[in-house]
């Protein structure tokens, strides 16, 4: 926890969605969560390296709680090139709770990439009921620029919203969707219990291939490469961005 003091300075700098996004993160964690500390590997909590030129700054804020073994927020920032929001809730395998992931990609002012989704992991590849009832009984929202998923975003969701919003309109329905997805997480994530071992061990599978998927992307790569080189950006998507959990803990 070394970095957080740190992080309101860069937040500062960042787009207002990725600002705001990342406010109201963190506040629908503090309101809805019993959260405790995550520590990450201490040189990994705040890394600067050289993207062409530029400053390449990422900060991480990390938690974990009964329910989630890793709570990750990321803020990331190359030069006045680039700005990142990144965002993966990765639940305990003992509980059937679908992955939280959000990215703001951003760059020059405008933002490119606004995505998020609760992604199934269970072996029948779909939401549990509750969150589906809760995600279909919101209102309907149409953004004017939705962009097409790559061929490794098979794993998210009939929900998964994936746009370039086209103004501060959009920017600000694109915020209030990630905090009622949020919501809709911790509230369920609340009263979740435990399930069997055999079903824990079908959800960690689905997990693996999230995680699996995830590391597929290659514009995420390409950033982290060209400011670190490559065996850092391999170390760092699989330890730190989407780190596979081991195996299912024995306490359930
Ligand atoms: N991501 N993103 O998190 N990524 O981490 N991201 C980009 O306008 C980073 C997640 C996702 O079209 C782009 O095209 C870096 C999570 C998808 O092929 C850049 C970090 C999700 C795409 C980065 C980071 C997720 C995408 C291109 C570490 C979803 C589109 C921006 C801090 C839950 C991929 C653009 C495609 C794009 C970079 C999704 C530059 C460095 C959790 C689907």
């Amino acid at each position: 926890m070394s970095a957080s003091s740190s992080i309101p300075s860069l937040r500062q700098q960042q787009h207002p969605l990725i600002r705001q996004l990342a406010d109201s993160i963190e506040a629908t964690w503090q309101q809805n969560l019993e959260l405790s500390p995550y520590d990450l590997p201490a040189e990994l909590g705040y890394v600067e390296g050289k993207l062409e030129g530029e400053k390449l700054i990422i900060e991480n804020r990390c938690y974990q709680t009964p329910q989630f073994r890793k709570m990750h927020m990321e803020l990331a920032r190359v030069g006045n090139m680039l700005d990142i929001l990144h965002c993966v809730m990765f639940p305990r395998p003992e509980y059937d709770l679908p992955m939280f992931g959000c990215d703001l990609v951003g760059g020059r002012g405008q933002i490119s990439a606004a995505i998020v989704d609760l992604s199934p992991v269970g072996s029948h590849h779909v939401l549990p009921g509750v969150y589906t009832s809760a995600l279909a009984a919101l209102p309907t929202v149409n953004f004017t620029q939705p962009r097409e998923l790559p061929a490794w975003g098979d794993i998210f969701s009939e929900f998964c919203l994936f746009i370039k919003p086209a103004n501060l309109e959009e920017e600000q329905l694109f915020l209030q969707r990630v905090v009622d997805y949020l919501t809709i997480h911790c509230q369920n994530a609340r009263s979740s219990q435990p399930v069997p071992p055999q079903q824990a061990t079908e959800i960690l599978a689905g997990q693996r291939n999230y995680c699996t998927k995830q590391q597929k992307n290659d514009k995420t790569r390409r950033v982290l490469e060209k400011a670190f080189g490559s065996k850092w950006a391999e170390h760092y998507m699989t330890t730190v961005l989407f780190d596979l959990p081991e195996e299912v803990s024995t306490l359930s």
